[in-house]
C-alpha cells in the first residue's frame, strides 16, 4: 500500500493503523501551499488526479483510491482481519462501531475543524471570527455526548483497542493542539494511546 500524507492532520490516523496492523507500505509525503510544480504538493496534476481536492491522507492499494481518513482505517483493518481492529463478526460491536466512527467525524471532530477553517484553512473572505466561539460550544457539547457514550469504558468500543480509538485519540490530540477545553479524561486517553509502539512508530514515520 502506498499512504501519501503530512505531518500534524489526519494522515496520522492512516499511518498509526498501518502500523497496528504491521501491513508494509510506503510512505509518501505531500506539501500543501507549495508550488504545484513541486512533485511533493497537493496540488500538483499527479497528486491531483488521486485525491480530486489536494487533501491528505490519500491511501492507495492497487487499483483503489481512498480519500477519507475513516475508510482508509476501515480498510487497512479489514485487509488484517487477524488484527480485530475492525470488527467484522458480532452484528451488535459492528453497530456500536460504527456508531462511534460516525459520532466522531460527524459530531466531535467537526467543531475542530470549524475553527481550523474560520481561523486559516477559508479564503479570508469566508471567514467568520464568530465562528470560533461556536466551535468551542459545540465541543463541549460533543464531550458531554462522548461521556455518554462511553460510560466507564476505557476503549471506545468493548473492551480491547479498535481503529475507533485511532480516530479518537488523534481527534483529541488534535483538540489539545487547538487549545480546546479537553477534559482531563481525554487528556489521559490520549496520551495512553499515543504510547502503543505502533503510535510511536508512526510518529517516527511521520515528523
Ligand atoms: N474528510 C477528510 C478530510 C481531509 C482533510 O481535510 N485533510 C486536511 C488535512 S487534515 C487537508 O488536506 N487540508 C488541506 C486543504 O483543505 O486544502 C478525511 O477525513 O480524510
Amino acid at each position: 500500500m502506498k499512504l501519501y500524507g503530512m505531518a500534524q492532520s489526519r494522515s496520522f490516523r492512516a499511518l498509526w493503523a498501518l502500523e497496528e496492523t504491521g501491513i508494509p507500505y510506503e510512505y509518501v509525503p505531500i506539501k500543501l501551499l507549495t508550488d504545484a510544480a513541486d512533485s511533493a504538493s497537493s496540488q500538483n496534476p499527479d497528486y491531483l488526479a488521486l485525491n480530486t481536492q489536494g487533501k491528505v491522507p490519500t491511501l492507495v492499494d492497487g487499483d483503489l483510491i481512498l480519500t477519507e481518513s475513516a475508510a482508509i482505517v476501515n480498510h487497512i483493518g479489514r485487509r488484517a482481519p487477524k488484527s480485530r481492529l475492525v470488527p467484522a463478526k458480532d452484528a451488535i460491536e459492528c453497530a456500536r462501531y460504527d456508531e462511534m466512527m460516525f459520532f466522531i467525524l460527524a459530531e466531535l471532530e467537526q467543531p475542530l475543524w470549524s475553527n481550523g477553517k474560520h481561523r486559516f484553512a477559508l479564503p479570508e473572505a469566508q471567514r467568520i471570527p464568530q465562528m470560533l466561539e461556536t466551535a468551542a460550544f459545540e465541543f463541549s457539547k460533543a464531550v458531554r455526548a462522548l461521556d455518554h457514550l462511553l460510560g466507564t469504558c476505557e476503549y471506545a468500543i468493548g473492551d480491547r483497542f479498535t481503529m475507533a480509538d485511532i480516530l479518537l485519540a488523534q481527534t483529541f490530540n488534535w483538540a489539545i493542539r487547538f487549545k480546546f477545553e479537553v477534559p482531563e479524561r481525554y487528556v489521559e486517553l490520549r496520551e495512553r494511546h499515543y504510547q502503543r509502539p505502533a503510535a510511536m512508530r508512526a510518529m517516527q514515520v511521520i515528523a
